[in-house]
């Protein structure tokens, strides 16, 4: 996936024809958007491309505009695959505690309030602290991402994510030798999110999840705040969530309240509600099958129900040659 050594340029530098070139790729996956609306049941209408425009539904808080319009284009970081349409990703989602529905998220969590929004740092690290998420992000610069999800039930999108490189916050956090996994976690407010007042729920609130420090650092692994060019909608993680595209989807952690740096390996909540199906790692692995279902394919979506998109998965997401050497001499059957 990895085209070009990363190479970062500003918005405002690109030629006419890299805009051309970036625009038509854009309106590929916008297009989708238009046509899918119409015919969603047409697999073959979505590749078509139609110069339709994303609506700016989701403008954010004003801070986020001027960083929003000088963000840089990684061209590092582009797929060659044909987006998932927009409707898809904001209508498509697995956020719990907004229900286990794909469309309850969307129903449900338009009403959740993002500014100002805290980050609580903690642990093992010099710069401990509560730290607005507008002077988190005012100093960093944001990028635009394409990258692929796998989520575990084996269905997949391709996302151009908004955000900033982890590593870029964390080394602002100055970890100590200590600093061996990072923690996240999700905002924990029943009021808000409803999915955490139901009584008999697979998950042990708030959600957690765990990433190993070289994991954290790496260059692949970013928090976003947007998608599609505008601000996260609250049921893709607003105000500002994990995408770790090696790894399951429920490894990218949705509106995050806190990350704490700790010396051992910290529990995640599908590890900890059913630790046979799911681990730690959550590497995407075609070979290492799930109890229940088999990881060698994927449903791309858009996936007609009479025409299914089926794909075949790649280790580590078709990230294998960024990443796979963080596993050298690990058995990813048993670190699965
Ligand atoms: N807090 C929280 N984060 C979460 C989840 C969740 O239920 N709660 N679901 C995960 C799963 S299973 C997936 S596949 C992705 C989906 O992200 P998306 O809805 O933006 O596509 O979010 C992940 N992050
Ligand atoms: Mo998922």
């Amino acid at each position: 996936m990895l085209l070009k050594k990363p190479d970062s340029i500003r918005s405002y530098e690109i030629t006419p024809e890299q805009v051309y070139r970036d625009r038509r790729k854009f309106m590929q996956g916008i297009g989708a958007l238009a046509v899918s609306a119409l015919s969603s049941s047409s697999g073959v209408a979505w590749a078509q491309g139609v110069d339709a425009q994303v609506a700016i539904e989701y403008p954010g808080p004003g801070w986020m505009q001027p960083l929003i319009s000088n963000r840089l284009r990684n061209d590092a970081y582009q797929a060659d695959e044909a987006l998932t349409p927009y409707a898809l990703v904001t209508g498509h989602n697995n956020f719990y505690e907004f229900g286990m529905g794909k469309g309850d998220p969307k129903r449900y969590a338009q009403n959740l309030r993002t500014e100002p929004w805290t980050l609580e740092v903690s642990g093992e690290v010099e710069k401990p602290g509560r730290y607005q998420l507008e002077d988190l992000l005012k100093p960093a610069h944001l990028e635009d991402r394409v990258y692929r999800l796998r989520c575990v039930e084996a269905w997949s999108m391709v996302i151009p994510w908004l955000g900033v490189p982890l590593a870029d916050l964390i080394r602002r956090f100055e970890p100590n030798s200590r600093a061996k996994y990072v923690e996240f976690t999700t905002l924990h407010d029943p009021q808000q999110m409803p999915g955490q007042k139901a009584r008999f729920s697979s998950i042990d609130w708030p959600y957690k999840e765990g990433l190993r420090i070289d994991e954290a650092m790496h260059p692949l692994t970013l928090m976003a705040v947007g998608v599609y060019g505008q601000a996260l909608p609250p049921q893709n993680g607003a105000p500002l969530r994990l995408v770790v595209p090696w790894k399951y989807g429920f490894k990218s952690i949705k509106s995050i309240v806190s990350m704490r740096f700790v010396e051992e390996m910290p529990a995640s909540s599908w590890n900890l509600s059913a630790p046979q199906e799911y681990g730690f790692y959550a590497n995407v692995n075609p070979s290492v099958n799930h109890p229940r279902w088999s990881q060698a394919t994927e449903r791309r979506l858009p996936s007609p129900l009479f025409n299914p998109n089926i794909i075949d998965t790649q280790p580590f997401n078709g990230y294998a040659e960024e990443v796979a050497s963080l596993y050298t001499g690990m058995d990813l059957r048993q670190w699965y």
